[in-house]
């Protein structure tokens, strides 16, 4: 295996002046013909990447190549430099077989329609090329094949029977293109730009799914509005196409006016989709588009640079959603992301930075470190610099790198450039794992308060030293009353230990830390309950609001977990929560859910304790149901009272009732063993309320009508049986769950080669803490035992799924011997891919 070092990045030695691709489409024997336009531009042979491909004929200016040149197996085809003139054309005729593609990486077949997936090296399945981001061309595409609907990226030159021809003017890498052909339908529109210009869009979705594909279509047409206002940022071809394939790998891809999306991130109906559904969809469709600028034109110089284009692009997207519905909820939710899974990555084996420095496999990194941390230091950037400075920053950005394919240090000097600043130091975000923790204490004497703050970053990987980072630490002061006695501040902390001021204060205040969670830290205070039920009760900021009710629960379920019947201060907190919440169903929510298993044993393993799965399961089960018996007549009212008044809308508003709701009924479902959510399942009136009592059901063990009645309804619908076959090992009582998914994996329709299926059954598993971590090794085996059957069908989804076991090394001795052993059996596997080998052999170093 190879490993892949950023410091071996070297320019390539040619341009290409246009990149002409024929296709002649047939499910398993495919032509494609290639004529690609090169130029020298610095010294080297030419290397051109190829994987899996029966290549038929070689030519330079039409001079045959004797095909001895090709590489043994898959490997570059290096034609020597001294054999090449200034400018040349080289040909290549290949053939390739999309139904054999079970990976989707490449050109594949999806319920019988071709599509294509190259981030990041894809393209190679496809013919000889410089895969590799930095080199961008212009594409002609010419399709041909008796599929009535032929796409690929740019504008339509020409179409007719059984052919197609695309042209795109803009530069691309190969990993951006794309064809689709297949029997589609499509929704359309038409967006006018800033500038006047007139753009086709189309959602294309199968025949019989039209009506589901509104959302992202309007969700499109908001998108392009909120990047011209947000960013100045227009959409620069005819058409925008947006198709749905039911066999994807990923969320969705950005290809240059093509991008292609997994269906469950289209399709949706009030029947059919949850509002968290809906708000996926908008927020992934605003999140490719935005790529349009941020990755396509411009994009990055390697791999390495991957968070360039995927920080800054999360960061673009969180902001859309926020501005679409509530900015503060959206700002909670991330948050919770952010700890849930990179806290988790940036604690364990595969700790990386946002920017790596090594791999073996790219795709192995397309990780929660470079997407949601990426756009967690983008956001530090924007405090530091304020938000006008920002927005001038990005001008500029756009402005100097339009075109090009870029470095994250690139990126740092547009900021160094506008504002003057010198930005080393902050460029260990990039470069450094871990995440710090963040530790204050105070002092207060004759009116002062002084803040005295350390940071410190556990060793990682490859990275023993943590020199100090720049945290932007934004807080403020509420008095003894629930005044705030100091606005937002934003602290600027550059050392190891530093202290802060503040002077002629009346009385002493609550420090409001960390607000709107201005770094991606662990926080350690000495904090009483009284000041945090104060927090959750009066700080200005929802942020930190919230996490002071989440601490308060948190602390509770740690005692739980225990064996102490800790919580007291938790359960009278919930009464002002109650008492409030109508005025913000949705924050209300965020608070009445109680932290998760996860969560708890993260906590406890940052606290030096081992974490016992079944405690923690067991003191979870017991808080909720305490809490719910100490309120249940507020719980019930509620519960009612966030009854959808009229039509279902996927909105802030809506989906927060809903949440409200949901949340009640998910504490009072401990007292009434489901008989509340029996009710609501059977009077369901969207999917959001019926998935959410069947929930309830399943976790109560009064499942059986319900889930049938479910398989009745939607038998014939893929995406919605996904959330079937995921509900239930994910909420089945630990003990019973690993059996439960066992009898699903038998089932015929549990088609585990369709990505979205086996991350629904496997994953589901894998989400439910203490059965994936019983003691008898039973989850991890089961999870293990499908792994090694994926693997050699799709080695990427195998890959990214063993992350389910990074947390192995804080367990007891025995669950750490049984997940050891199961990921040794993965590691054993005769022709395990280089994917899944990376990182079993990470997760076990
Ligand atoms: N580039 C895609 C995305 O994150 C993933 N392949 O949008
Ligand atoms: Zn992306």
């Amino acid at each position: 295996t190879v490993t892949q070092y950023l410091a071996d990045w070297r320019p390539y030695p040619f341009r290409i002046a246009r990149t002409r691709l024929e296709f002649d489409l047939a499910p398993r024997a495919t032509r494609v013909r290639s004529r690609i336009e090169f130029q020298r531009i610095g010294p080297g042979d030419l290397a051109l990447d190829g994987a899996g491909l029966k290549t038929l004929s070689l030519a330079i200016d039409d001079q045959p190549l004797d095909l001895g040149l090709l590489p043994a197996e898959g490997g570059q085809l290096v034609i020597p430099a001294a054999d090449l003139p200034e400018r040349f054309t080289f040909a290549a005729e290949v053939e390739i077989d999309p139904e054999a593609n079970t990976a989707l990486e490449g050109l594949y077949l999806s319920g019988g329609m071709f599509c294509t997936q190259c981030e990041a090296e894809g393209f190679r399945h496809i013919t000889w090329y410089p895969d590799r981001p930095d080199v961008m061309a212009p594409f002609e595409v010419a399709i041909r094949s008796d599929q009535p609907v032929l796409l690929s990226n740019g504008n339509p030159v020409a179409a007719g029977p059984g052919e197609a021809v695309w042209h795109d003017p803009w530069p691309k890498p190969a990993y951006l293109f794309a064809l689709v052909a297949g029997d589609l339908r499509a929704i359309s529109d038409r967006f006018t730009t800033l500038s006047g210009r007139s753009v086709a869009l189309n959602v294309w979705v199968r025949p019989g799914d039209e009506p589901r594909a509104g959302y992202a279509l309007e969700s499109l047409v908001r998108a392009m509005r909120w990047d011209e206002q947000a960013y100045g940022r227009e959409y620069d071809l005819d058409v925008f196409n947006i198709v749905a394939v039911d066999d994807f790998n990923m969320g969705a891809m950005e290809n240059k006016g093509l991008n292609i999306f997994n269906s469950k991130l289209v399709l949706a109906t009030a029947e059919t989709a949850t509002d968290g559904d809906y708000e996926r969809i908008e927020g992934v469709i605003g999140h490719e588009y935005f790529h349009n600028w941020t990755g396509n034109r411009i994009t990055c110089r390697d791999w390495f640079q991957l968070s360039l284009k995927e920080g800054l692009t999360v960061f673009r997207d969180q902001q859309f959603t926020g501005a679409m519905r509530s900015a503060a909820v959206k700002r909670i939710q991330d948050v919770q992301t952010l700890r849930a899974r990179q806290f988790r990555e940036d604690a364990g084996p595969l700790a990386h930075p946002p920017r790596p420095d090594s791999y073996q496999e790219i795709n192995n990194f397309y990780t929660a470190t470079v997407y949601e941390k990426g756009a967690e230091v983008i956001g530090m950037l924007k405090r530091l610099v304020g938000d006008d400075l920002y927005r001038k920053t990005l001008d500029l950005y756009f402005d100097r790198h339009d075109g090009q394919a870029c470095t994250i240090e690139d990126w740092i000097k547009v900021f160094e450039d506008t504002s003057g600043r010198d930005l080393t130091q902050f460029k260990r975000w990039y470069t450094d794992a871990g995440t710090p923790r963040l530790t204050m204490a105070e002092d207060w004497r004759d009116g002062t308060l002084t803040l005295t703050f350390r940071q410190e970053t556990a060793p990682t990987p490859g990275q023993p030293e943590k020199p100090p980072r720049v945290i932007p630490i934004a807080l403020g002061l509420i008095g003894p009353n629930g005044d705030e006695v100091l606005p937002t501040t934003v602290l600027e902390m550059t050392e190891a230990e530093q202290s802060f001021r503040f002077q002629g204060l009346g009385a002493r205040p609550v420090v409001s830390l960390l607000r709107g969670f201005s770094a991606p830290v662990t926080v350690a205070r000495e904090i009483g309950v009284d000041q945090q039920a104060l927090l959750l009760a009066h700080d200005t900021d929802a942020c930190a609001r919230w996490q002071a009710g989440h601490d308060l629960a948190l602390d509770a379920l740690v005692g739980r977990a225990r064996g102490t019947e800790a919580g007291a201060e938790f359960g009278r907190a919930i009464a002002g929560v109650l008492d409030d919440a109508e005025t913000d169903p949705a924050f209300a929510a965020l608070c009445l859910s109680l932290p998760g298993e996860e969560e708890i044993a993260t906590t406890l393993a940052a606290q030096g304790e081992i974490p016992d799965p079944d405690a923690i399961h067991a003191g979870r089960e017991a808080l909720a149901r305490d809490i719910a018996a100490a309120h249940e007549p507020a719980l019930a009212r509620l519960c009612d009272a966030m009854a959808d008044p009229g039509p279902y809308r996927p909105d802030a508003e809506g989906s927060g009732r809903r949440s409200l709701r949901l949340a009640c009924l998910a504490l009072l479902n401990r007292l009434d063993a489901g008989a509340r959510a029996e009710a609501l399942f059977d009077a369901a009136g969207n999917m959001t309320e019926r998935q959410g009592a069947l929930e309830c059901l399943i976790a109560a063990g009064r499942d059986t009508r319900a889930l049938a009645d479910f398989a009745q309804r939607f038998g014939e619908n893929r995406l919605v049986m996904d959330k079937w076959f995921m509900v239930q090992p994910l909420r089945a009582a630990p003990d019973r769950a690993v059996a439960r998914a066992r009898d699903l994996a038998a089932r015929p329709d549990f088609d585990w080669k369709n990505p979205n299926r086996f991350r629904a059954l496997i994953g589901g598993l894998a989400a439910n803490h203490a059965a994936f971590h019983a003691a008898d090794g039973s989850g991890y085996d089961f999870v293990a035992e499908w792994l090694m059957r994926l693997d050699p069908v799709n080695p990427q989804t195998t890959a990214r799924m063993t992350t389910a076991f990074e947390t192995m090394p804080r367990y007891d001795a025995g669950r750490r011997a049984h997940a050891r052993a199961a990921l040794q059996r993965i590691a054993a596997l005769q022709g395990l891919s280089r994917n899944t080998r990376e990182m079993v052999t990470r997760i076990l170093a």
